[in-house]
């Protein structure tokens, strides 16, 4: 909430970033003063990826931290330039004393800590203020709300305002009236005040600012007052905590629902249900936690783009950038189709909520349509036409389509003929490893569908289950992929199950496989018969995570190419690594399936968007 009208000297670094964009030369005019998702990927291709993982461990130390670091964001911003993170010296009052801050935001250790390894990372590139608004983000997609594409580019104030602090941040004793005041001041809409309320679905709040409400008010529910006053009393007991609303963990619609039943904690939340103008809204909420929190990433969008500082006029002398129709860009859709990636998001955390392993499957449709993202793989067969289901690796073992094709009408239904499968595929496989708790990445859109299918690639491209490592090796290769990658991608084999025709001859007749493991699939998986029943590809088959590679080192392995990345090979060290580094894992596989995502898409006027996913258009 400082704003620094000098802009002196600007680092070394920066000025290189901004002369090879004026290189290209194309017109930037007024948007230069914009943020972008991608300000920091070639400068600092795995920030994200280090905020995400320092978040995760700062929760799981303590979970109250998410909400503290989303409150951190949230005071910052009404100008987001991490002005609050400025201690106070001897000559310079900042805001962490200011009233609606002191004593009360916390996680400053953190954000410390944070850009202590982004420092390591990527030294002097990335702002304070950047790193707050990905923490914030990240810190709600780890409780449970819908995680959004953070705008990056801000720079730090050189001042704070502790006076603006005051002023400007919107207190708990304030009425309904006040509240859209507050709110109207920043720009924001009355249903935007009370979606944005909803960040006190987590987090706790402490007894002088509730004190009054508990011990005087009417609109409160009776029993929930009395509960509340055991721990804070009409004096004394300042400090003591209580939550923000039921499940103060979880990030979801219950601080509604609460408002509801007369259980907010803040004055101010409960002039959010008080027989006011906000009252459907409320209401509406909390009946509908999708829709909340589909909203509420929305709307944080806009919040950390409020004035932030950046580096306009720096390239306003008439530069051209050419922009490459033929590339993928992270925000293709951004105008076309604003909602895109929440819509999609959506369905597939419904779907995976119906049945865990349509994660799996999900993440196997795009694997198997890659080799090429061009949503081949979605076509049917018809009597002129034979595609690539009833190809060898995928005839009864893909499966998800009727999933994609509740996506794509949902898609439809926003925003007409203008999103392709292959771009759904993409997304709804790095919604599908988040949802199961893996590290979600940033899906570069603009993808075409193909106008054909060709049932001989898949058979001959898709890695069968019998390969050797020399195979696996050579048939990564041949798409460009290492054989660090091939190791990174086939642990997709995280999550799913695998049919017994699949491992049958493993566990039968294979020696490097351990022997309790291979008895206990035996039953199900006799030498002949029951090919279609189903083993999980390691002991946790519904959540992300490095079990995969621990699996492969006790020789658990299901498939026999799963085994071959731990069988004396130049592999092993590998599968060792992330068997011991989960953290790691997930990094490098998000990293990985950028990089698949990306395989010989169709672009610019090549290809076709299918208004039907199963048929060309
Ligand atoms: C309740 O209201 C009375 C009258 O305004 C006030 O004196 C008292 O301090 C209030 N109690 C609390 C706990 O806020
Ligand atoms: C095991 O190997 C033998 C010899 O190659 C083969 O005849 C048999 O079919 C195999 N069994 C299974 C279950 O694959
Ligand atoms: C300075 C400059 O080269 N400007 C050009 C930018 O690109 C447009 C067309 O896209 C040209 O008309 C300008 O002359």
């Amino acid at each position: 909430m400082a704003y620094s009208s000098s802009s002196s000297s600007w680092p070394f670094f920066f000025f290189l970033l901004v002369s090879s964009l004026c290189m290209f030369g194309m017109n930037i005019s007024t948007t230069t003063a914009q943020l972008s998702p991608s300000f920091y990927s070639s400068s600092c291709p795995n920030v994200l990826f280090t905020i995400q993982n320092a978040v995760l461990t700062a929760i799981s130390n303590e979970p109250r931290m998410g909400a503290s670091l989303l409150r951190l964001h949230f005071h910052d911003c009404f100008g987001c330039d991490a002005s609050i993170l400025l201690d106070d010296t001897s000559s310079f009052t900042g805001e962490k004393t200011a009233f609606p801050n002191a004593n009360s935001v916390r996680g400053y250790d953190i954000i410390d800590t944070i850009k202590a390894q982004v420092e390591a990372l990527c030294p002097k590139i990335v702002s304070c203020a950047d790193i707050l608004a990905v923490a914030a983000r990240d810190s709600v997609a780890a409780l449970g709300g819908r995680p959004w594409i953070v705008q990056l580019g801000r720079r730090d104030a050189k001042t704070a305002s502790k006076n603006d602090a005051n002023t400007n941040l919107p207190p708990a004793t304030l009425s309904l009236s006040g509240l859209i005041t507050s709110f109207s001041n920043k720009g924001f809409t009355t249903k935007e005040m009370v979606i944005l309320s909803g960040s006190h679905s987590i987090g706790q709040a402490r007894c002088t600012t509730f004190r009054s409400r508990i011990h005087n008010e009417t609109n409160i529910d009776a029993p929930f007052a009395t509960l509340r006053k055991t721990s804070c009393p009409t004096s004394g007991n300042d400090n003591n905590l209580a939550p923000l609303d039921a499940t103060p963990l979880l990030f979801d619609n219950t601080y509604y629902k609460n408002l509801v039943s007369k259980k907010g904690l803040l004055h101010s939340d409960q002039e959010l249900f008080n027989g006011g103008s906000t009252d459907a809204q409320v209401t509406a909420y909390s009946n509908d936690n999708p829709t909340f929190l589909t909203d509420f990433a929305v709307a944080m969008v806009k919040m950390g783009n409020l004035s932030p500082l950046t580096v306009s006029s720096l390239c306003m002398f008439g530069m051209n950038i050419s922009i490459t129709s033929a590339q993928l860009s992270s925000t293709f859709y951004a105008t076309s189709c604003p909602n895109l990636l929440p819509t999609i998001q959506a369905a597939v955390v419904n779907a995976v909520s119906n049945e865990a392993r349509m994660g799996a499957s999900l993440l196997r449709l795009h694997f198997h349509d890659c080799f090429g993202c061009d949503a081949s793989i979605l076509l049917d067969d018809t009597s002129s036409f034979t595609g690539e289901k009833t190809a060898g690796p995928n005839a009864n073992s893909v499966r998800g389509f009727n999933v994609i094709d509740t996506i794509k009408t949902q898609v439809e239904a926003i925003c007409p003929k203008t999103v392709s499968c292959a771009d759904i595929l993409a997304v709804a496989a790095r919604d599908s490893v988040a949802a199961l708790g893996g590290r979600p990445w940033v899906v570069q859109l603009g993808r075409r569908d193909a106008k054909t299918a060709s049932m001989s690639d898949a058979n001959s491209n898709l890695p069968a289950a019998t390969l050797g490592l020399s195979g696996l090796i050579a048939s990564f290769s041949t798409k460009g992929f290492t054989t660090k990658e091939m190791v990174i991608l086939s642990g997709s084999h995280s999550i799913g199950q695998a049919r017994c025709t699949t491992f049958r001859s493993r566990i039968h007749n294979e020696t490097n496989i351990d022997a309790p493991f291979a008895t206990s699939l035996k039953t199900s998986c006799p030498t002949s018969g029951n090919d279609n029943n189903l083993s999980p590809l390691d002991a946790t088959p519904i959540i992300f995570d490095n079990t995969y590679y621990k699996n492969l080192v006790s020789k658990k392995g299901l498939l026999h190419s799963d085994q071959e990345l731990f069988n004396s090979g130049s592999t092993d060290a590998q599968v060792t690594t992330y068997s011991n580094d989960n953290p790691t894992f997930l990094t490098d596989f998000a990293v990985a399936m950028v990089k698949m995502g990306n395989l010989s898409p169709l672009t610019g006027s090549n290809g076709e968007i299918r208004t039907n996913c199963r048929k060309l258009n």
